[in-house]
């Protein structure tokens, strides 16, 4: 297919747009929507199963994975969202696009992306809801976005003439501007190409108006590793900040306020007298109840878990509604059979594995994310993938499916072969990470390493020069690190040997790590 399309650019651009210019039906040119929530764990979507499938499916979402691809391994560069989104958007790693870390100021927007070949290719191009890359994008004929993290209620968006606030839960806005615009782009002869990015469910997990009761009875089972102590492991475990028994806030994230905090809550202060009215009515009693059982220890912990998960996972099930609209909507409007649907969070997420919420770490349930495809008589309805991918292959995918040329300087590879259920025998066996942002909030010490199909080596370095060694395969919860067992000293020697290789592939080094040590 690339192959086919490298000669298609011989001719130019304006030759295959030309070819093209019929309505996108009868150019075959796939329309490509590609769906990302934010901090949306794997574990909480039914179609991958595990313990939270029954109590909080995700129906919507779930028609993704049996109309298309399910994939199992998919792994991010660097386990945090501005540079995810940057890797998403340029298909080179954080060291090479200039975004390592939440805290970097501004995406370099004159950089090459694949939202800007799509439209030099011919395709109509938008971005709507969470963009989170400080500058404004570029490559789109039409962007909406949040400032920032932007609110869950009547939240503010920036467009090419400004800031406005919107009434309403963001969830719904973000879906109602898309599909606004979409109404607008089939009519056009012209092949599109939508991002839309939820906010939610990312912190602080604030429910909408139509999910504010969806799980308040429910209780959820704790993961086995809800209280660890970090014994078996390294420092960089046992000091980060992001445990639900410390970290998570019972007034800010769990929304537990006494009535005189509730004016000085960011976010929920934005709720207009009906909003809040309907909020107090499901939040009042809880709070009541709360205070009036003096929880300690880990029955606290054991409360906050049940209070996070509850507010968590209903902030996704307005996530998976929004996805049933656009694809009825596709359905409706016969735009189903010829446009791709990608459904991917930005990175993984702990739900109180090892007590921990947030993400950032190269530990399974943050460098995992979650990805389904479906891609109409393309994809084997209900199939399931277990090849490393990775966001760094999500530009060169759709570059790919849209029949556009994949620039040489991109470092991830196409899966349509995999898509079309072939793998290549020359697929990668093993994934190269990347974590920057420390000191920071969550303190999360900067780390790199390999992961393969059994093996992760991890240097945890900066303030440390810590290295560790999961066989993820025997040790799926991660721990215990084996970096010093003289069993695994040939396994280590093997991963050490690759990682530097990874490294020299990849254009980062040890040297150029120490180039980003901020000046203390
Ligand atoms: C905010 C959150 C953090 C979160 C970062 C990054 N705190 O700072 O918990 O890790 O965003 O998240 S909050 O009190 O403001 O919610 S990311 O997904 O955008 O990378
Ligand atoms: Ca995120």
């Amino acid at each position: 297919m690339q192959t086919k399309f490298k000669l298609l650019s011989i001719l130019g651009i304006a030759a295959a747009v030309s070819s093209c210019s019929d309505s996108p039906s009868v150019s075959g040119r796939p329309n490509i929507i590609y769906i990302m929530s934010d901090d949306h764990a794997f574990q909480a979507i039914s179609a991958y199963g595990g313990p939270l499938k029954d109590l909080a499916p995700t129906p919507n979402i779930d028609r993704i994975a049996s109309a298309g691809m399910r994939f199992d391994r998919c792994l991010v560069t660097n386990s945090i969202s501005g540079p995810c989104r940057a890797v998403v958007l340029t298909g080179k790693y954080s060291h090479l696009n200039g975004f390592l870390s939440n805290e970097a100021k501004e995406f370099d927007g004159s950089q090459q992306t694949f939202p800007k070949l799509l439209q030099a290719a011919g395709y109509n191009t938008a971005m709507i809801g969470k963009w989170h890359l400080g500058s404004n994008p570029t490559g789109f004929d039409h962007w909406e976005i949040l400032p920032g993290q932007g609110h869950y209620y009547n939240p503010d968006f920036i467009t090419k003439d400004g800031r406005k606030r919107n009434e309403g839960y963001v969830t719904e806005l973000i879906t109602e501007k898309c599909l606004k615009w979409l109404s607008g782009a089939k009519d056009q002869k012209k092949p599109f190409m939508l991002m839309m990015h939820h906010k939610a469910p990312h912190r602080e997990w604030q429910p909408g108006p139509n999910e504010l009761t969806l799980y308040n009875n429910v209780t959820f089972p704790e993961p086995p590793t809800l209280f660890d102590d970090y014994s078996g492991r390294g420092s960089a475990s046992r000091e980060q900040d992001m445990t639900i028994s410390k970290t998570m806030r019972l007034i800010e994230d769990l929304k537990l306020y006494p009535d005189t905090m509730k004016t000085k809550n960011v976010g929920l202060n934005r709720m207009n007298p009906d909003q809040e009215a309907a909020w107090d009515e499901v939040y009042d009693p809880i709070i009541k109840k709360f205070y009036g059982s003096k929880l300690t220890g880990e029955e606290l912990v054991r409360f906050k878990y049940q209070r996070y998960m509850q507010d968590y996972l209903a902030s996704i099930a307005a996530v998976d509604k929004s996805v049933g609209e656009v694809l009825n909507y596709l359905k409706e409007n016969g735009l189903d059979k010829n446009t791709v649907v990608v459904y991917a969070s930005d990175q993984g997420f702990y739900l109180g594995e090892h007590g921990w919420f947030d993400k950032r770490f190269m530990f399974e349930e943050s460098y995992r994310t979650p990805l389904l495809v479906q891609w109409p008589g393309v994809t084997q309805p209900g199939s399931i993938n277990a090849d490393i991918v990775s966001n760094l292959d999500f530009a060169e995918t759709i570059l790919d499916i849209a029949g556009v040329e994949v620039p040489e300087d991109m470092q991830g590879a196409s899966m349509v072969p995999l898509l079309k259920g072939n793998t290549p025998s020359t697929w990668r066996q093993e994934h190269y990470y990347h974590y920057y942002e420390y000191p920071a909030v969550h303190s999360v010490k900067r780390h790199y390493g390999i992961s393969t199909g059994q093996f992760k080596l991890i240097h945890f370095y900066y303030d440390v020069d810590e290295w560790e060694l999961y066989d993820f395969r025997n040790d799926p919860q991660e721990m215990i690190n084996r970096y010093n067992e003289p069993a695994f000293e040939s396994v280590k020697e093997d991963l050490h040997k690759r990682l530097s290789e990874l490294m020299a592939k990849y254009g980062d080094s040890e040297e150029l790590t120490k180039s980003y040590l901020p000046v203390k």
